[in-house]
């Protein structure tokens, strides 16, 4: 069962079955349990993916390389769970790329908001050689980046009244509302240009500050926002879809190093054919999400196009700021990968 708590009336979706595990066993190059933290609930394509990754290694190798998944931030939060690598305390994690822009500089680009138009863009941008030199860049780094998956779009959710515009995060009349983001600093400066009041905060404290008040709202694509119940504690939603976030599957690089060769080809390879099926996962999640989640009572509000428009014109000055940063030439190409898409 897909764990959501649903009740027997609501459909989960037709969740498409894992790809059949296929290729030969590998030779015997000794026993390895495998410890990896995630930030996100069993129900998520996170977890899901990541037990199918467990699968291929367990088949491929008859049981010689297990791995153990501990999910909802468990063994500690996206940062923490990174140094976890560093140290050797941890083997595997599976954090959102924002949280490694300290890591990988060049990561934040895709923190820039509204600068994935579409999910084929994100994934042709994912798949690219600039994009595995970012993974190849935590060399040195005591991590091990193997591939990217998809988070997703992001959403905006709240407690304190609907949002259709900028000037509603603001809250002209009222104070702006006070929005936890990731612990990045573009995410901060997204929503500082909006006028809200953002506070960086770990993934596992988010539930609990909102529902104490200690924040009025958060964003996450709409199959975190349920899989983390965060509808028990959010009256609103806005499909802004401000920015894509990738996932980053890792492993400790202490870990990597203690495995034979052919070890560590079956791993990378296990690892793309997870991330593959992780991103038909979170795509079949999206709007099925949001619709659960209005079910469940949350209001949610789609944006039109000039509504969305609004939403980028106000973002503008993040980018003014943040593109010297991060490189021109980079977000240029990122882009150049996106148009390529919508020509296909
Ligand atoms: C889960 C996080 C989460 C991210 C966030 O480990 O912190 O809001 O979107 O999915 O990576």
């Amino acid at each position: 069962t897909l764990g959501f708590g649903l009740t027997a009336q609501a459909q989960s979706p037709d969740l498409s079955d894992p790809p059949a595990i296929d290729g030969e066993v590998i030779a015997d190059h000794g026993s390895h349990t495998i410890r990896m933290g995630l930030g996100l609930a069993e129900s998520s394509p996170q977890y899901i993916s990541s037990q199918y990754f467990a699968d291929i290694l367990e088949q491929r190798t008859e049981g010689r390389i297990t791995i153990n998944v501990f999910p909802n931030s468990q063994l500690g939060d996206d940062v923490q769970m990174m140094e976890m690598l560093q140290t050797g305390t941890l083997d595997m994690t599976y954090p959102s790329s924002s949280a490694a822009t300290t890591y990988v500089s060049e990561l934040a680009a895709f923190d820039l908001p509204f600068l994935l138009p579409t999910r084929e863009a994100a994934i042709a941008v994912m798949q690219s050689d600039m994009a595995q030199d970012m993974l190849d860049a935590f060399e040195g780094s005591g991590i091990k980046a193997l591939t990217f998956s998809e988070n997703g779009y992001r959403q905006l959710s709240n407690s304190a009244r609907p949002v259709e515009s900028p000037d509603d995060v603001a809250g002209l009349d009222v104070r702006g509302l006070s929005v936890r983001t990731m612990e990045n600093p573009v995410h901060l400066a997204i929503w500082e240009a909006m006028g809200a009041n953002p506070t960086p905060m770990a993934f596992g404290e988010l539930f609990s500050a909102m529902e104490q008040g200690v924040v009025d709202g958060q964003e996450n694509p709409w199959s975190t926002i349920l899989t983390s119940n965060f509808h028990e504690v959010q009256d609103y939603g806005t499909e802004t879809r401000h920015v894509y976030t990738p996932f980053i599957m890792m492993m400790s690089q202490r870990t990597w190093d203690r495995l034979d060769p052919a070890y560590q080809e079956l791993i990378q390879q296990a690892a793309r054919q997870s991330a593959q099926y992780e991103i038909q996962l979170s795509a079949e999640y999206d709007d099925w999400s949001r619709d659960q989640l209005e079910a469940r009572g949350m209001q949610i509000t789609r944006l039109d196009d000039d509504q969305i428009a609004a939403f980028q014109e106000a973002v503008q000055p993040v980018y003014e700021t943040w593109a010297p940063r991060i490189g021109e030439e980079l977000i240029s190409e990122i882009q150049s990968i996106a148009e390529a898409t919508a020509n296909d």
